[in-house]
Formats: structure tokens, C-alpha cells, sequence
């Protein structure tokens, strides 16, 4: 039924719609957006809003019910259940003032990021040091696996660029390339690569992951030289970072937004099924349905097209022992 009474029309018309950039306790702090609805806008300071208790789900089934998988609460040491707002959300707020108002529906989330706990990310900048930690491939691999399936754009980040020789540095570069991710070497000592960096983090919802010590909180406050970093580091082995803030806080960037704690620090499990797999690699998901069987894993099977790739050269050897290992791991662990 169409509720036409003018008075549910003005209230529409009142409605504004904005960007959750920080939560705290049971308040929410939101950025109206601009007219085009596409970006929010930071010129004004965000508007102090609570969660109207019966909360209308644009576009999604019902509020708080969206549920983790057993594995991932384990794993997590979660609650079974999202809030129905967190950071990252597109709501809409019915204003109660210049500065207040009441979010009275969520935007149906286009990704779900656990810790720090975050909607919407479009963009995970996977970062690793050159040297001092030295990256390993299979961790790299791991880490980009991970985001992949969770359907958010990896950008690759090789730091401490300045410790290591030109030649050493671009192998890495080039090899991740090759793989089809968007790279970039940054160091956080003298700025190298930075405002490329920024260039692709333009638009979007973005966050930061990688290892311990590989420089993604000196890069943050590069980007942001007057924060106050909490560690919100998670490890997996845990399940809980030193001071984790559960929420992050969202910082303008160059017409995007950036979570100002550092996600994972070690890759999730990767919860896939064996033949899907293939998927989560750029460079072998261009080949896919080329293979001679359909349900081919790309070890041994005559007429594999990714196999045929690895031997021409095409595809990196790193790569293709990566992607055999994670497949054991995968085949063991059944999570998917
Ligand atoms: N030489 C050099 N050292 C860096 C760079 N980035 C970070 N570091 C150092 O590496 C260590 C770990 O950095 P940190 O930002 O805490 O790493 P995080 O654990 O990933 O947040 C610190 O001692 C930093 O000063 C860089 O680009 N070059
Ligand atoms: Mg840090
Ligand atoms: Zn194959």
C-alpha cells in the first residue's frame, strides 16, 4: 500500500543520507553525502545519530541477522551476530537538529570486513616490507586469496622501499603485476610512492592489512600525521589484537575514506571449494573453462590450461606453488 499522506512526504523529504564514520558507545557518527549521492562530504562536522530501535533494511532481509559461519565465530571469538549499523554503512538519518538525528534504515552492505569491523570496503591495501620482515610469497599469496573472496579490491603495497636495491624491489613489483593486482613500492621513511598510493585509494572505503612491522601504521600516519593510532591489530592465532578497538574510524583521503586501524595481520582461512579456487588467482581465473575437464584443479589433469600456462611461462612459479598449497589447505580444512 502507498502511504501517501503528506505528512510520511515531508518526512522523506527530510531524510538525508550519509556515510557512518565512527561509532561510539550507542552513538553514530554520520556524513551527510553531497548532492550526487556518491561520496560524503567532511566540510560539516558529522551529525550525532542513534539507531531508531525498529530499523528499516534497504534492500536486505532483516536487521542483526545476518550471521557469521560457525568456523568464522570460532575463529573470530565473535558474537554470532552483526549490528544492524557499523561503521562503513549508508544510512539514512530523519535529521532531529542542526547537529543530532536518528538512523532510520541501512543501505544493504556491499562487503563486511570482521576486524576492525567495517562495511562496505572496497579497497584492502595488502602491505609488505621488502625486507625486515622479508615477504614471503606464500603469505603474500595467502593474504590476497583471502581478499579476493571476500569480494574487495586488493592493491598490493611493497614498503621500505628505501632498505632494499631498485633491482630487488621491482622484482617484487613486477611479479605482482604480472598477476594482474594493482602494485605499488612505498616507503614510509621518505615518502616514496605515497601519493600514488593515494591516487588509487580515491573514491572508495579502504583499509589496510599485512603482517606485523611491515610499516602500515607509519604509512597511516604518513597519510595522517596527526593520529592517534590504536592498534587494532588482529591476530588470527587469538583472535584479538593488544588494545583492539572493535570499531574503526573513518578518515577522509583525497575524496575517499581510510580506517584508521590496521586490519589482519595474518590471513583468514581461505573458505572456498577446491575447484573454485582457481578463481581467487587474476592470472588463472582469465583461463578458466580452457581447461579439457570442468572440474579441473589445475594439478595433473592432461589439458589443463593453467598448468600449460605455468609451463610457458606465463604464470609465475611462486604463484602456481602457492595456489597448490593453499589448495591442500583447503581440501583439509572443508570450509567452505
Ligand atoms: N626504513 C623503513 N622503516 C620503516 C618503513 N615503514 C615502517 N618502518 C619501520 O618499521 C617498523 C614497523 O613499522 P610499523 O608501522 O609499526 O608496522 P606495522 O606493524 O605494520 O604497523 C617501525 O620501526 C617503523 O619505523 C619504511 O618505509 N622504511
Ligand atoms: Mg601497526
Ligand atoms: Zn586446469
Amino acid at each position: 500500500m502507498a502511504e501517501a499522506n503528506p505528512e510520511s512526504t515531508d518526512q522523506n523529504a527530510k531524510m538525508v543520507r550519509g556515510l557512518v564514520v565512527r561509532a561510539y558507545s550507542s552513538f553514530y557518527y554520520v556524513r551527510p553525502t553531497g548532492g550526487d549521492h556518491s561520496s560524503a562530504s567532511c566540510d560539516d562536522p558529522p551529525l550525532e545519530c542513534r539507531v531508531r530501535g525498529r530499523l528499516k533494511q534497504c534492500n536486505q532481509k532483516e536487521a542483526g541477522t545476518e550471521r557469521l559461519r560457525p568456523w568464522q565465530r570460532r575463529w573470530l571469538r565473535e558474537p554470532p551476530s552483526i549490528p544492524p549499523v557499523v561503521v562503513g554503512d549508508w544510512v539514512q538519518v530523519e535529521p532531529l537538529g542542526a547537529r543530532t538525528g536518528v538512523i532510520v534504515a541501512v543501505e544493504q552492505r556491499r562487503s563486511l570486513l570482521l576486524r576492525p569491523l567495517l562495511a562496505n570496503v572496497e579497497t584492502l591495501v595488502v602491505v609488505f616490507a621488502l625486507v625486515s620482515p622479508d615477504p614471503s610469497p606464500l603469505l603474500v599469496d595467502r593474504f590476497l586469496v583471502t581478499v579476493e573472496k571476500s569480494g574487495i579490491r586488493p592493491i598490493v603495497v611493497f614498503n621500505k622501499a628505501d632498505l632494499v636495491s631498485e633491482d630487488q624491489c621491482q622484482r617484487w613489483v613486477q611479479a605482482y603485476r604480472a598477476a594482474g593486482y594493482p602494485v605499488v613500492a612505498t616507503s614510509a621513511c621518505t615518502g616514496q610512492g605515497l601519493s600514488e598510493l593515494a591516487a588509487l585509494l580515491s573514491g572508495g572505503i579502504s583499509a589496510f592489512a599485512g603482517p606485523s612491522g611491515v610499516g602500515k601504521s607509519a604509512l597511516l600516519k604518513r597519510f595522517f600525521p596527526g593520529l592517534d593510532l590504536a592498534s587494532g591489530e588482529v591476530s588470527a592465532k587469538t583472535g584479538r589484537g593488544r588494545h583492539t578497538t572493535r570499531y574503526a574510524q573513518l578518515l577522509p583521503l583525497g575524496g575517499g575514506w581510510v580506517a584508521d586501524t590496521p586490519g589482519f595481520s595474518t590471513p583468514l582461512p581461505v573458505a572456498v571449494e577446491p575447484a573454485r579456487l582457481a578463481q581467487l588467482f587474476p592470472e588463472m581465473r582469465v583461463l578458466l573453462g580452457q581447461c579439457r575437464f570442468s572440474g579441473c584443479l589445475h594439478r595433473r589433469e592432461p589439458g589443463c590450461a593453467v598448468r600449460a600456462a605455468v609451463d610457458a611461462g606465463k604464470i609465475l612459479p611462486a604463484r602456481y606453488d602457492s595456489y597448490l598449497r593453499i589448495l591442500e589447505e583447503v581440501e583439509a580444512q572443508a570450509l567452505w
